[in-house]
């Protein structure tokens, strides 16, 4: 969450132009309020007792009590600690800058609704393979479905680049500090599209298994991607952005004969957290699963020119 990771989006730019001055999205001024009143405040972490008497005793008594090192900066109704700032502030906090989302969110999602447009959330952590795997899947689609991709990278428009390549569509947006993609950039990015009705328009977000999960896009589902080297243990570690998935594909299993790494395992740790996950193992470099991921958006985009009929069956003006 943005409280935590001091994010900002003062520096956004979408396709190498500034998209400075976008109406009140920004939080960095809360933020800095916050920091004046620093010293005035006392942080109320009531978790956060004295740490040095529990190091003392640790290792006089019995020198490994790791447990007694364990800080839990989560353990307040807010959920996250932030310096200089009550729990229940941080809550406003959030829930300002989450309602602002939304609205925005929302009106993306009429927007894309209104065409029968399947759009996806792609979340992984870096690496996972969102690019590579977007690259392939253009690239099955083609000639069958119309494609478009937003792309989200705190810098560089390489990404947008490779996708171009496949002859796709592609927007680029830098976050600049910022850690994750918000419904107004978005937003900003649908307008640079030209996106036919009934396509599919992939957003691929800033590489971070954690802020992106708090920031709906206007999306239709949620697909976030774990790639076999990094553990089976991520859906417990990061859990927020597991419980938000709709989908999730475990990518690299071309890997697996070099790897440890237990499929069972990590599909359990998906379920512990998010029960009815559908998972779809696949590897973007030899091609292996993709087949099942084709046939879970054509579904998808089946689904959503359904949605539109009846939608436009029960809306009488074309308003948006
Ligand atoms: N072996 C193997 N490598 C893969 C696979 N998918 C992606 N890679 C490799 O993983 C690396 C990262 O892939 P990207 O597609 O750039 O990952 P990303 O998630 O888009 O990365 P960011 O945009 O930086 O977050 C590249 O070297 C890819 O070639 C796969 O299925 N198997
Ligand atoms: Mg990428």
């Amino acid at each position: 969450m943005c409280t935590v990771c001091g994010c900002s989006d003062d520096n956004v730019k979408i396709d190498g132009k500034s998209a400075a001055g976008n109406g009140g999205q920004s939080h960095s001024n809360e933020k800095s309020e916050e920091h004046h009143h620093h010293d005035h405040h006392h942080h109320d972490h009531d978790h956060d007792h004295d740490h040095h008497n529990d190091h003392a005793h640790g290792h006089s008594q019995h020198g490994h009590h790791h447990e007694q090192h364990h800080h839990d900066y989560g353990k307040g109704s807010a959920g996250v600690s932030v310096p200089g700032m009550t729990q229940s502030r941080l809550i406003q906090v959030e829930q300002d800058i989450l309602a602002k989302n939304n609205a925005y969110a929302a009106a993306n999602r009429t927007f894309l609704a209104n065409r029968a447009i399947l759009a996806l959330n792609l979340l992984s952590s870096p690496g996972s393979g969102k690019t590579t795997l977007l690259v392939e899947t253009i690239r099955k689609l083609k000639g069958q479905h119309d494609v478009a991709v937003i792309e989200g990278d705190q810098q560089t428009s390489a990404d947008a680049a490779r996708i171009r390549e496949t002859g796709a569509p592609a927007v680029q947006i830098n976050t600049g500090k910022g850690c994750h993609l918000d419904g107004h950039m978005v937003g900003h990015a649908l307008q640079d599209l030209s996106l036919q009705n009934n396509s599919i328009l992939f957003i691929e977000n800033v590489g971070n298994l954690v802020c992106p999960a708090a920031f709906d896009l206007g999306e239709s589902y949620k697909v976030v991607i774990l790639s076999v080297t990094e553990g089976e243990d991520k859906p417990l570690k990061y859990p927020d952005m597991f419980a938000a998935a709709d989908l999730v594909l475990l990518n690299k299993i071309d890997l697996l004969p070099h790897l440890d790494f237990q499929v069972a395992d990590a599909v359990a740790n998906m379920r512990k957290v998010n029960p009815a996950v559908k998972v779809l193992q696949v590897s973007a470099r030899s091609g292996n699963g993709l087949d099942q991921w084709i046939e879970w958006l054509k579904a998808a985009l089946a689904m959503e020119r359904v949605g539109q009929a009846g939608q436009k069956s029960h809306v009488s003006s074309a308003a948006e």
